[in-house]
């Protein structure tokens, strides 16, 4: 009896999993949660990310004596999967940049090995060695889907390792909120075998606007006399989630 129970647990568990298989095309879905990750989904609508336990989640506030005010937060986290992150604007400024056309690029910084002396110097108090390159916004006035080049800071300059239409990442935006995921996998495969993001990584993203490649902020940031003049802040440290 206890050999029969057992089998049909067993199989109502593979019936389960193939369920779930069949539900994706066989795909992991970025937009699942079964996973015993992180519940996000990257959709416009941002009651996700206030549902978050705080501790999975590090976030940067914009100093108010920093240089800048365009964007009001950051926060980020990761799971085995993806590495999400979640802007605040400043609600005027926003307003202004997409009235105005502006196509809001970002950069995604990221240092993945821990070691800050190699990569780029500028802009954080930390250098970082790979950035994603994309626009939040279509230059028609509305937010548009995050996609990205990944570059790697080579020997001086950036490098391109992987071009747009890659899945590397996504994202959405609604009124003065933008989310973004990052594939890990696809990350990995592309950069080289030392400096593959593990368990903990470094990040800060920069903002641009006001005619295209105009500063708008540096997130994190801090005030300009504890930033030694120029307001840079510490990238955020993101532990993984697992
Ligand atoms: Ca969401
Ligand atoms: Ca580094």
């Amino acid at each position: 009896m206890k050999r029969i129970f057992t089998f049909l647990a067993m199989t109502a568990m593979i019936l389960a999993v193939s369920c779930n298989k069949d539900d994706n095309g066989g795909k992991k879905d970025k937009n699942k949660d079964e996973k015993a990750g992180i519940a996000l989904k990257i959709d416009g609508n941002f009651d996700d990310w206030a549902a978050l336990k705080t501790e999975v989640v590090v976030s940067a506030k914009n100093d108010p004596n920093s240089p800048w005010d365009a964007v009001s937060e950051i926060r980020c986290c990761a799971d085995a999967d993806f590495v999400y992150y979640y802007i605040k604007f400043n609600k005027e400024a926003v307003k202004e940049q997409l009235e105005n056309n502006e196509t809001l690029p970002i950069r995604l910084c990221i240092n993945t090995d821990g070691e800050f002396t190699s990569g780029y110097a500028n802009y954080f108090l930390e250098a970082y060695d790979f950035i994603i390159e994309g626009a939040l916004a279509d230059g028609e006035g509305n937010f548009t889907d995050y996609d990205g080049t990944l570059h790697q800071r080579v020997d001086g300059s950036w490098t391109a390792l992987l071009e747009p239409n890659n899945n590397l990442v996504a994202g959405k935006g609604e009124g003065n909120e933008y989310e973004i995921l990052l594939a890990r996998e696809l990350f990995n495969n592309a950069v080289p075998a030392d400096q593959k993001m593990g368990d903990e990584f470094y990040t800060g993203i920069r903002f641009y606007g006001n005619g295209g490649w105009g500063e708008l902020s540096n997130m994190p940031n801090s005030s300009v006399e504890e930033g030694e003049g120029n307001g840079w802040g510490h990238l955020l440290k993101v532990t993984t989630v697992k």
